[in-house]
């Protein structure tokens, strides 16, 4: 999109008589300066409180995955630090990372996030103990009873490693299949210990450390269809025998293929109804702007609708070291600035340093969508800041003798000289937290080819 700012010069403003187009420009030119991200000219004033701060407040963590070998990157270190209560290592609890050979334990990298999380008061997701993936040639090569032994071995020596430090630990990751089976995904543990590899890795975890959390993690669970339904029962079956159980993560990796569904938070709740806590574990969305913002805030209002909902962990600090970096899916930029999702994501948690809600605001922007010989097209995007809003007002100046002969996704109102249109919403006046819209209009040039001025966005 073509910001307005950039397209060259904006109007001169006319001399006195002119003073309403005058103030038209003044405050045009502010709100055009605020959507480029001159944050001193930005009206709504930026939210304070953190991630971390909002999410406790709410009674819940919020945490990003890490990764150990970034913990000497300066603005990755601060962001953490300032923005989140809980880590989970990215990697480096995976068996192939801690016991890449037979009984030879390595936990370094591990070991520096852990303490990296303690020395900062954060707590900390253990993933993953029993994974298809990331698991060393040496066990899937095991005969079955052997195999079994190695699990319980690899279960109890990390738990123990890492006893009275985690919090809650992924036993078990992604045992299931995708699609409309509902059956177990064949690994090594499924296809030589059968289903009940499962429960002993729970049974055997809770031994190992009796405090922590011991949950089953998955993606595409995050709505209700077979694969979710698989993995319902099969907890529901451990609450009723008594398999020790307390948690279930929902990984939470969305992009356009994959959308946020619709009945996520209902399908948090049913589990959440099976007396376990839910968490959501890797959340991601790919994306960018108000659509991914809406989609960030839409799952945080999920977990905070489900009072077992107990955290949310993003799967990164920043875009730029996602294993998704392509589709930008997290909350930082690779210059560790906010996006919009982090805003949305903020409001929701309630965080403005008021406990209030973020200051209802909006900004707007400018470009041309298209050019003839007597005319163009204008689009205006009004993005909401750091709080939902429920309207928008802002004004659209042209330049005499130019005029407005039709405008779309908006309702107008005019100043008697006809030149100062008032844009106020149609249909789109709710939007999320950072989230947008677009009103758009045809102008007779007539001549005079001035782009128009935009006003201050009011928000409501
Ligand atoms: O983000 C992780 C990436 O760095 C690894 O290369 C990848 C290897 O399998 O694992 C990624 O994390 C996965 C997580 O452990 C389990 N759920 C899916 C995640 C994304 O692939």
């Amino acid at each position: 999109m073509i910001m307005a700012n950039t397209r060259g010069p904006v109007p001169l403003p006319r001399p006195a008589p002119r003073s309403r187009a005058h103030r038209a420009l003044v405050l045009g030119t502010a709100g055009l300066l605020a959507t480029a991200g001159l944050t001193a000219l930005s009206a709504p004033a930026e939210a304070a409180g953190t991630l971390g701060s909002a999410a406790t407040a709410k009674g819940r963590y919020f945490g990003a995955a890490v990764s150990a070998q970034y913990l000497g990157e300066s603005g990755y270190v601060s962001t953490l630090n300032r923005e989140f209560s809980s880590v989970t290592p990215e990697n480096e609890m995976k068996w192939d990372a801690v016991e890449a050979n037979r009984n030879t334990f390595t936990f370094g990298s591990a070991d520096r996030i852990v303490s990296h999380a303690q020395s900062r008061g954060m707590s900390v997701r253990g993933h993953t103990l029993v994974w298809h993936s990331q698991l060393p040639g040496w066990v899937a090569g095991l005969g079955a009873a052997d195999l079994r032994s190695a699990m319980n071995h690899h279960i109890t020596t990390v738990m123990r490693h890492y006893k009275g430090k985690v919090l809650a630990w992924d036993v078990v990751n992604e045992a299931f299949q995708d699609g409309g089976s509902g059956a177990r995904r064949s690994s090594p543990f499924q296809d030589k210990l059968g289903n009940g590899f499962i429960e002993e890795a729970f049974r055997t975890a809770r031994a190992a450390d009796p405090a922590a959390k011991l949950c089953y993690n998955d993606y595409n669970t995050d709505g209700v269809n077979p694969k979710s339904n698989a993995v319902y029962a099969m907890v529901k079956d451990f609450k009723a025998r008594g398999v020790p159980i307390d948690c279930v993560g929902f990984q939470s990796h969305f992009n356009s293929a994959s959308p946020v569904p619709s009945d996520y938070r209902a399908n948090l709740q049913r589990f959440a109804d099976l007396g376990v806590d839910v968490q959501i574990t890797e959340l991601d969305i790919e994306g960018s702007g108000g659509a991914q913002a809406t989609a960030y805030g839409n799952v945080v209002n999920a977990c905070l609708a489900v009072s077992r909902c107990t955290g949310i962990t993003v799967w990164g600090v920043t875009d730029k070291y996602s294993w998704r970096s392509s589709g930008t899916p997290l909350l930082f930029d690779g210059n560790y600035t906010k996006k919009p999702a982090y805003d949305a994501v903020l409001a929701a948690l309630g965080g403005s340093g008021g406990g209030g809600g973020g200051t209802a605001g909006c900004s707007v922007s400018y470009s041309t969508t298209a050019q003839w010989n007597g005319g163009f097209n204008g689009q205006v995007t009004v993005t909401a800041g750091s709080a939902p809003i429920t309207g928008w007002t802002t004004t659209v100046t042209v330049t005499p003798p130019q005029k407005v002969s039709a405008t779309w996704n908006g309702a107008p109102t005019w100043d008697s000289g006809g030149d100062v249109m008032t844009m106020r919403p149609s249909y789109n006046g709710n939007l999320a937290a950072g989230a947008s819209t677009t009103f758009g209009f045809t102008v007779m040039t007539s001549g005079n080819t001035s782009p128009p001025v935009l006003g201050t966005c009011t928000a409501s």
